[in-house]
Order: C-alpha cells, then structure tokens, then sequence
C-alpha cells in the first residue's frame, strides 16, 4: 500500500486565526466548530493536525496551497506534511 500523509499547521505569531480558520474550512473542508477547535489547539500546543490521511501528492497540494494563501497575504504561516 502507498504511505500516506498528513498535513500539519505550526503556530506562529503573527497569522490571524480568522485566517488559519478559514484555510480549514476551504483546504481542509472542516465544519466552522471543528476549524476552530483545531486553530485554538494549534496557538496553544505550537502546532496540530489539520488534515488527512492523505496521499502524497494530496497532502503536497494542501501543504502548497495553505502557504500560498497566508504568503499571499503577508502572513508566514508554516505547513508541513508528515507520513502517518
Ligand atoms: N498564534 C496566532 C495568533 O495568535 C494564531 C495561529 C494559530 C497562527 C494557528 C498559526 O497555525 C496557526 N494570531
């Protein structure tokens, strides 16, 4: 079987959670509750799951787009994607 991957969000001190809240509920499809759940738990624990599992390519693709998002907007959000 094909490993697979889920994408992680670090915390940082400058991205608005509205953003980060935003990016899970478009890139990640959570519901409004769960993408805030995930944003408070990643600004207290430095960083959490915010979506998967996932393949490769997939979780690439996520990865790519929430940064591109935040650069977009100035924000130095950081993603990264980790085999399960
Ligand atoms: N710590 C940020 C703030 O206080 C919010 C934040 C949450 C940033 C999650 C990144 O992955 C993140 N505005």
């Amino acid at each position: 079987r094909p490993p697979l991957y889920k994408v992680v969000l670090l915390n940082d001190d400058y991205t608005p959670m509205e953003l980060v809240a935003s990016i899970l509920l478009t890139v990640f499809h959570h519901s409004d509750t769960t993408a805030w759940e995930i944003t408070m738990d990643i600004h207290e624990k430095g960083r959490g799951v915010a979506g998967g599992p996932y393949s490769k390519e997939v979780a690439e693709t996520k990865t790519e787009k929430t940064m591109g998002i935040a650069k977009a907007l100035g924000y130095p959000l950081l993603a990264t994607f980790e085999e399960e």
